[in-house]
């Protein structure tokens, strides 16, 4: 069995241990990088979401995978990517979470992992996370960008929200704002006057380092 199919299995099965157990096997005998998991990992999780609209699997189901991937990358993958990146530079502070109202939590944590495995310091402040959280956030640790994640078209004008308020602390020159999100789009954050908006976690990090 490959990889991918054994982490799959595992995930889909809600085998938090043996999940754990088999990503720190892998790294001890170099079989793969943390970062390239945390890839097979995102994709899977996008293959189990797309199971959960097709009712193929019910919310417990996709709820005990998702808990099962964040103990991984929580436990095992988050801490490997930062005992081999100690020595390395940080490319920059990025502040993220869900915007208020949202609690979907799963594509954003992606994200947040990408962006540290690739060097960046993440500050993942959760879900349903108001426009003053972000901005008290992002000036207490001295952010460089600020990261919204919108998983409803229901949610997604608290992106805009916390622009405004930028704006209106006078704050909005001293961040990058980045937005994403499935009902997000390039238009959507030209339109409320984000600095760059990414499709999914690979070209969030892509984005972070043009920007920086
Ligand atoms: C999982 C899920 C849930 C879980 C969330 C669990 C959790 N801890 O996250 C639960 C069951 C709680 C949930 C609840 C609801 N959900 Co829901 N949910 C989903 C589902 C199936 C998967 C989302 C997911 O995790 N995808 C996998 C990740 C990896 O992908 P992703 O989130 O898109 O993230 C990627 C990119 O978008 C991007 N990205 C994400 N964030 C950011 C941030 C930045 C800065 C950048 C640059 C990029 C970026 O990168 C990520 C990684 O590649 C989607 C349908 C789907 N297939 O997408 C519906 C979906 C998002 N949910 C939906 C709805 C309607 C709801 C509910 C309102 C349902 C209800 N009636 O109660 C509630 C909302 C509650 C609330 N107040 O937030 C709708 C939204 C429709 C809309 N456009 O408004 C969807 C699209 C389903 C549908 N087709 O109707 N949901």
């Amino acid at each position: 069995m490959s990889i991918r199919d054994k982490i799959k299995k595992l995930v889909i099965e809600w085998e938090t241990e043996e999940l754990k157990e088999y990503c720190q096997s892998i790294l001890k005998n170099n079989e793969e990088t943390a970062s390239n998991l945390l890839k097979i990992i995102g994709d899977i999780m996008k293959y189990v979401g797309d199971q959960f609209e097709q009712e193929e699997i019910f919310l417990p189901e996709l709820i005990g995978s998702a808990e099962t991937v964040k103990v991984a990358i929580d436990e095992v993958l988050d801490p490997a990517i930062r005992a081999a990146g100690e020595e390395k530079k940080t490319m920059g502070k990025v502040v993220i979470g869900t915007v208020e109202s949202d609690v979907h939590s799963i594509g954003k944590d992606l994200v947040g992992s990408f962006l540290f495995s690739n060097g960046f310091e993440v500050y993942n402040l959760g879900v349903e996370v108001t426009a003053d959280q972000f901005i008290s956030k992002a000036e207490e640790v001295g952010a460089d960008i600020i990261g919204l994640s919108s998983l409803l078209t229901m949610s997604m004008d608290f992106q805009k929200k916390v622009i405004e308020e930028l704006k209106k602390r006078g704050l909005r020159e001293k961040y990058k704002v980045i937005v994403g999100g499935s009902p997000t789009s390039e238009d959507w954050a030209e339109k409320i006057g984000a600095d760059g908006w990414a499709d999914d976690a690979i070209e969030a990090v892509e984005l972070l380092k043009r920007l920086m």
